[in-house]
């Protein structure tokens, strides 16, 4: 293939790609992985305030558009594999 068919394949999964999520959902302390600390990043989050939006989005498991207890409850069980994926 020639590079005509190249740029012409490239701009069309770039542009079909669908938009990735600038948070990985459960990560509420956006260090790139969900872990024990996410628990008490949301705990802290839940008492006194989510350190920001991407936090809070974080945070919101089930995606109802507000991180609440249901949500740790969800992450707990996730982190002890109850659970296989979070937002299910
Ligand atoms: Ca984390
Ligand atoms: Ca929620």
């Amino acid at each position: 293939m020639g590079k005509y068919w190249f740029d012409t394949l490239d701009s069309f999964f770039k542009s079909s790609s669908p938009q990735e999520p600038d948070y990985l959902l459960g990560d509420v302390n956006s260090d790139g992985r969900i872990s024990v600390f996410d628990i008490a990043a949301f705990r802290s989050g839940l008492v006194s305030g989510f350190r920001d939006g991407t936090a809070s989005k974080a945070a919101d498991i089930d995606g109802n558009g507000t991180p609440e207890m249901s949500d740790l409850v969800q992450l707990c069980k996730f982190l002890m594999c109850e659970t296989k994926e979070l937002g299910k």
